[in-house]
């Protein structure tokens, strides 16, 4: 897989990096409404992209299960053994502006790729598959009382300190259960279309709510196990710190593991620093996310810093969905002349809210950006 057939399957991404392949949405494919095309969906890869031939593709599954299985994809697509799903999912990458993170405190991160991503590592998409705990159910005479997490490991490989590694990691068998309406699905297609390599062909897993980081793609592998994974993407990588560590005390078990992605938003449109010659309102529009089945309630745009707030109209916002993000635009009234500095803010469905400052939010691995996303505007009424 080749950084030309990239180029031309992703003509107009925002490229952050060649090998392994890492490439950000443009801002106009992100506004363009609910599903993101796939041509433009972000990209996140810790390795290269393998080579699946989907007739000769078995897909394992073992560790704890009564009994352990491989099945082909012709077994998982027969819909009169298990019963087909779509669902609309935005994965979001837990790296999501990280760069505003960078730029309050630059910290050493240990992620793989520390890539300075922007607000264009999100992206919706409807998902056909099965539900998981139907293959578990049906495959496989459910699993072992001792089961507690579920594996899933990737058919790409990395480097790191030295040794290679299959990506892997893991997710708790609570949520594949599907209490409180989560989903994880077995997919093969994306918006209709057979899911294309890089996304992971022949085969992902979606675990909707999480982090973009535990829907493993080019899935070959399935372990049922009594503790979380301990490949090091799921025990080292996607940690959370307080904001005390640093690279200085910095140890793995400081950590905690980042389950579902809290609340965050961004403006997309207009973009940081520009000139808006106006009549008295500026035009804003931007996304709202919430993970762990939570959906945005309300959006806030503030055109002073966070002291006064514009609620978006329902009207102006994408329909509500559990695993999905919602489009908004707003006209914010403004009188004041030369720089202003707009934020945005959302309520999710549980009333979390994001904080004031990026400054709360910062953790040394620079995960999980959830604070008011800031742009300053240069006004001309
Ligand atoms: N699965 C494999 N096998 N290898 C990877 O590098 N990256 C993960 C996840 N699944 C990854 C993976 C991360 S960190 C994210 S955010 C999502 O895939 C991104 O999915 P996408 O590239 O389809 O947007
Ligand atoms: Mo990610």
């Amino acid at each position: 897989f080749s950084w030309e057939t990239v180029q031309k399957e992703k003509p107009d991404m925002i490229h952050l990096l060649d090998f392994p392949y890492n490439g950000e949405t443009p801002s106009k494919a992100l506004m363009e409404g609910k599903l993101t095309d796939n041509k433009y969906h972000f990209v996140r890869n810790h390795g290269g992209v393998p080579d699946i031939d989907e007739d000769a593709f078995e897909l394992e599954i073992g560790g704890l299960v009564n009994t352990p299985v491989k099945l082909t994809m012709k077994e998982l697509k027969d819909a009169s053994r298990f019963p087909q799903k779509e669902v609309t999912v935005t994965l979001q990458c837990s790296g999501t502006r990280r760069i505003e993170q960078i730029q309050e405190y630059p910290g050493d991160g240990d992620e793989l790729i520390n890539a300075p991503w922007g607000e264009g590592a999100i992206g919706t998409a409807v998902y056909r598959g099965v539900p998981l705990k139907k293959v578990l159910k049906h495959a496989c005479g459910g699993l072992k009382p001792e089961a507690r997490h579920l594996e899933f490991i990737g058919a790409d490989t990395y480097f790191k300190k030295g040794h290679v590694f299959n990506y892997a990691v893991s997710a708790p068998w609570r949520k594949v259960r599907n209490q409180g309406g989560e989903e994880v699905l077995l997919a093969w297609e994306m918006n209709g279309k057979p899911l294309p390599k890089i996304h992971g062909f022949p085969l992902r897993v979606i675990v909707t709510g999480m982090i973009g980081a535990r829907s493993t793609k080019w899935l070959y592998k399935i372990n049922a196990l009594a503790e979380p994974s301990l490949a090091p993407v799921q025990s080292q990588e996607y940690l959370y710190y307080t904001s005390q560590i640093g690279k200085q005390n910095v140890k793995y078990s400081n950590g905690f593991s980042i389950q579902n992605m809290p609340v965050s938003s961004a403006i997309i449109f207009p973009k940081d620093k520009e000139v808006i010659i106006h009549d008295g309102h500026i035009e804003l529009s931007g996304w709202a996310y919430s993970g762990g089945g939570n959906w945005p309630e309300r959006v806030e745009v503030s055109p002073d810093g966070g002291h006064v707030w514009y609620q978006v109209d329902q009207a102006d916002m994408t329909e509500k969905h559990y695993h999905a993000w919602r489009i908004w635009k707003i006209s914010v009234p403004v009188d004041a002349e030369g720089w202003i500095e707009f934020c945005a803010r959302t309520w999710d469905s549980s009333n979390n809210t994001e904080p004031t400052f990026v400054r709360s939010a910062w953790n040394w691995d620079l995960h999980v950006t959830s604070s008011c996303h800031r742009i300053k505007l240069y006004s001309m009424n």
